[in-house]
């Protein structure tokens, strides 16, 4: 089998990242992924005056045990694929502190105490959510009556 490109993505909306690999005369290759138990938090991101998918988005989520793990937003992957551009964090046994995102007009939101083992779609659309303290909680009470 010769092969031309691979993009990874979570096909089934289980929260674990599966591949297709593109192969020359021959249909494709989807390798689904069983995953584990553990937890994960999957995040779709929804730019508004910087772009619709927020590609170039740095995602910083931080797990009730003050781990941190940093995500680029992007879709790039092999030749002629693109991978999907949400993020799947990985959780082990642990539960997410906060969730902070740097968009790419500059903006910072943050997010607290977000509920694991789901996606959430979280949008860049409210100006009170930007770095101000005082806003924090608005952003989140927000995001919790739209994630719904
Ligand atoms: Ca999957």
């Amino acid at each position: 089998m010769a092969a031309r490109g691979a993009a990874s993505g979570d096909l089934d909306n289980d929260g674990d990242t599966d591949f297709v690999i593109n192969t020359l005369n021959e249909p494709p290759v989807v390798l689904l992924n069983n995953g584990t138990k553990n937890h994960w938090i999957g995040l779709s991101l929804r730019g508004k005056k910087s772009n619709r998918l927020g590609l170039s988005a740095r995602v910083s989520v931080v797990d009730d045990r003050g781990a941190r793990t940093i995500f680029d937003v992007t879709t790039s992957s092999s030749y002629l694929s693109a991978n999907d551009q949400r993020i799947i964090a990985g959780l082990g046994a642990a539960s997410v502190s906060s969730v902070q995102i740097q968009w790419p007009s500059g903006a910072t939101q943050r997010i607290s105490k977000m509920p694991v083992d789901r996606y959430h779609h979280i949008r860049r659309t409210f100006i009170f959510c930007v770095t101000r303290e005082i806003a924090l909680d608005g952003c989140s009470l927000w995001l919790k009556m739209n994630m719904r």
